[in-house]
């Protein structure tokens, strides 16, 4: 009984160590249930907030913020991809209606497009074909390269057929805001339109986290935000460390009876 719940306790934790380590970027390889699926053209474009209005983009004092402008509106509007940070607004996450970007005008940046150093997938932000400041770099999250980054100056690869902008979803729309963006790799040869090994899967990180005077059980404040993931781990330990607690107690429970059950039926005195 005891080894049955460890085994399904280990499973649970397994489970949920991979759910929260989902990259934010991974490449379509062979065999993957959405390989060769078609793709809803998204008409959208990498862009940033320009700050200081010196039309670059610039990566720190200020440091502005990265988009994918998935509706092409020129602005940051519901349902765009934060690929830097805004303030306490994680990269990696969807805009919401009531964060604090939604509405600010983006300028496109039309030679910004995703390439490779080594094994590794840079957004060459700045479209110079080389490691620069405010390119970005993909891990479990987008992450901006800075001036003192120890791969500054390193050639970037562009997958030869990719036109720049090709981004698309899966289904027949409309697109769910919280799903998988593809960046259609190969966009220029038969491979088009399709999700075909070597294009590339964006993860959502599910909106940013809601501001801490929210409460997150109460709906109508949420905005329809997921709760942050550290909310459902508490949970997730609250129930083992009950189901714990129980099984300990059972334990107790078993070696008293036997004690009892050794020692036999009380004596009585008067015999
Ligand atoms: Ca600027
Ligand atoms: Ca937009
Ligand atoms: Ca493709």
């Amino acid at each position: 009984m005891r080894a049955a719940c460890s085994a399904l306790l280990l499973f649970a934790l397994a489970t949920q160590v991979t759910a929260a380590t989902t990259p934010f970027l991974a490449e379509v390889k062979s065999g993957d249930p959405d390989s060769n699926q078609s793709l809803q053209t998204l008409h959208g474009a990498v862009a940033f907030l320009d700050a200081n209005g010196n039309g670059k983009p610039d990566a720190s004092v200020p440091d502005e913020p990265v988009y994918l402008d998935l509706d092409g509106s020129n602005s940051v509007s519901y349902g765009d991809l934060r690929l830097t940070g805004y303030g306490p607004l994680a990269s990696g996450t969807v805009v919401g209606v009531t964060d604090s970007d939604a509405g600010r005008a983006l300028d496109l940046l039309p030679n910004a497009w995703f390439s490779t150093a080594g094994t590794t997938w840079i957004l060459d932000v700045d479209g110079s074909r080389t490691i620069s400041a405010p390119d970005i770099r993909f891990g479990d999250a987008p992450t901006r390269i800075g001036s003192t980054d120890s791969g500054l100056g390193q050639s970037l690869s562009r997958p030869a057929s990719a036109q720049v902008g090709s981004l698309g979803f899966v289904g027949s729309g409309p697109r769910d805001i919280l799903g998988v963006v593809y960046v259609d790799l190969d966009s220029l040869t038969s491979g088009g339109g399709r999700a075909t090994i070597g294009d590339l899967r964006l993860h959502p990180a599910g909106f940013a986290a809601p501001a801490s005077s929210v409460n997150p059980s109460d709906p109508s404040a949420s905005d329809g935000r997921l709760a942050p993931a550290q909310d459902a781990g508490f949970r997730l330990l609250d129930g083992i460390l009950v189901v714990l607690s129980l099984l300990n107690l059972a334990g107790l429970l078993f070696v008293v009876r036997s004690v009892n059950q050794l020692r036999g039926p009380p004596k009585n005195p008067f015999k």
